[in-house]
């Protein structure tokens, strides 16, 4: 077997490295922000509602935006084909009040994440 100038093997300095990248290995991403922005009221839904991560995005699992009564308002969900960020939810005809958006994804490097945020549509 192949030994290094500390006397560490080779495998067992690959395996050490493989474990300090396990909790936060590179692609693992975390939501960075929103449009509409979480907590925020905005004069009426837009076309679209937008989540950006901090790194790309492998898949959308899905994104809901339900209104007081639980009915979701989300026509499509996708990746953003210029922002591998970026999720883009396009919405339908909307009523003032407050929306909650439920977004699953599985990030680039195959964990899977979930997430909430809320904001309130003024007309
Ligand atoms: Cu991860």
């Amino acid at each position: 077997m192949m030994t290094t100038r500390s006397g560490m093997t080779i495998a067992a300095v690959a395996l050490a490295a493989a474990a300090a990248v396990v909790p936060q290995a590179f692609g693992h991403a975390a939501l960075k922000t929103s449009s509409p922005a979480s907590g925020t009221t905005v004069a009426a839904l837009p076309a679209f509602v937008k989540i950006t991560f901090s790194e790309p995005v492998g898949s959308v699992t899905s994104v809901r935006l339900l209104d007081a009564k639980g009915k979701d308002h989300v026509v499509t969900a996708g990746l953003n084909p210029r922002n591998a960020a970026q999720v883009m939810a396009k919405t339908k005809a909307s009523a003032p009040g407050t929306y909650t958006a439920k977004w699953a994804i599985v990030s680039d490097d195959g964990h899977r994440e979930t997430g909430t945020f809320r904001f309130t549509v003024a007309r």
